[in-house]
């Protein structure tokens, strides 16, 4: 099965886990040619759930691109309905992981497809293309990768964790599951190896469940290395709190300090050549610029249009002055 034709011509690849990355990759919308700009998601969330495959990275991105997102909720559709689950609650199904009506086409539909044999990255780009979406919206990889957490209660798939146990229990260690054996997408690793390329950038995702299972595909970090190109990343904290989700509390379970810093140092200067941090972590600055990694001091947070906007023009501006 083919993908549908990408103009390989792309400026930008941004990598997004969920609801952060997201917002920031909506952000960039505005101030580029959306249709130079590549998208890539995390699927190490993925799971089955009702039979279904469910792919809830791609699907925030898929939603928050086209507009149509929750922005209370941050993940699944703007005015949703929940019949379905009540239904699936009346039979005494599974209701843990909440999958409202006009998700569930979605889910139905790459189900389908895959089930035939397509590639995920073909559904994706096909479904963003139905929403309207006119950047390139990619999945890491069509092979399957896992986050996997050893916690105190046992080994947890990432939806167990983070939804059927709300993080609740402590993270001992990390593990991607079939990262070895997956393989980027033929379309990023043309991308990284074209002259119109200009800078990679990590939104501000969980390092560890959002970035972490695409970066450990297998030789993605070297491919990025060899392109020579910058590569920036936002923090996804402002002190120590995290805008969402469970970053602070894992990083404190990891035995990471939890601050801006910790994350510059586990990405480390090998990968990253900037780092955009918040206002508020600005006396960072002289340790991070030690690791050898370029600052950027802005307000990181996205709580408007115009911030998502305005915070995704300054890191293209600051990735330009990294440029060779
Ligand atoms: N997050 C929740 O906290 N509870 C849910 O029931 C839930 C359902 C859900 C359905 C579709 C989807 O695309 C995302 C959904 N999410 C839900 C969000 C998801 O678990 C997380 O945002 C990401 O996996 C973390 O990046």
């Amino acid at each position: 099965m083919t993908m549908p034709s990408l103009n390989l011509d792309f400026n930008y690849i941004i990598l997004s886990g969920g609801v952060g990355g997201a917002k920031l990759a909506y952000g960039f919308l505005s101030c580029h040619e959306p249709s130079r700009l590549m998208v890539v998601g995390n699927v190490g969330d993925d799971f089955k759930y009702w039979g279904l495959n469910i792919s809830p990275d791609l699907d925030t991105l898929l939603y928050t691109l086209a507009g149509v997102s929750d922005q209370k909720r941050g993940w699944g559709r703007s005015s949703e309905t929940w019949s379905v689950l009540e239904e699936m609650r009346n039979l005494g199904g599974d209701s843990w992981f909440q999958l409202g009506d006009r998700d569930l086409a979605v889910h139905i539909e790459r189900t389908e497809r895959l089930s035939q044999g397509q590639r995920l990255s073909t559904i994706t780009q096909d479904l963003a293309k139905k929403f309207g979406i006119e950047c390139a919206l990619l999945p890491i990889t069509d092979r399957i990768v896992r986050t996997v957490l050893d916690t105190d209660v046992g080994s947890l798939e990432f939806q167990e964790y983070f939804v059927r146990h709300k993080c609740a229990p402590q993270v001992t260690k990390l593990h991607y599951t079939g990262c070895n054996r997956a393989v980027i997408q033929p379309e990023i690793y043309a991308c990284l190896r074209s002259s119109a390329l200009r800078a990679i950038i990590i939104s501000p995702s969980n390092p560890f469940l959002s970035i972490d299972p695409m970066l450990s595909v297998s030789s993605f970090k070297q491919e990025i290395a060899r392109c020579r190109k910058p590569v920036v990343a936002v923090s996804p904290l402002v002190g120590a709190r995290a805008f969402k989700g469970p970053t602070a509390k894992i990083m404190r379970e990891l035995g990471y300090e939890v601050s801006a810093f910790a994350v510059a140092s586990h990405y480390t200067s090998n990968l990253i050549d900037g780092f955009v941090l918040d206002t508020e972590d600005s006396e960072l600055v002289p340790q991070i610029q030690q690791l050898g990694i370029q600052t950027y001091v802005t307000d990181i947070s996205m709580n408007t249009s115009e911030d998502k906007t305005r915070l995704a023009g300054e890191v293209l501006d600051f990735a330009r002055t990294l440029e060779c």
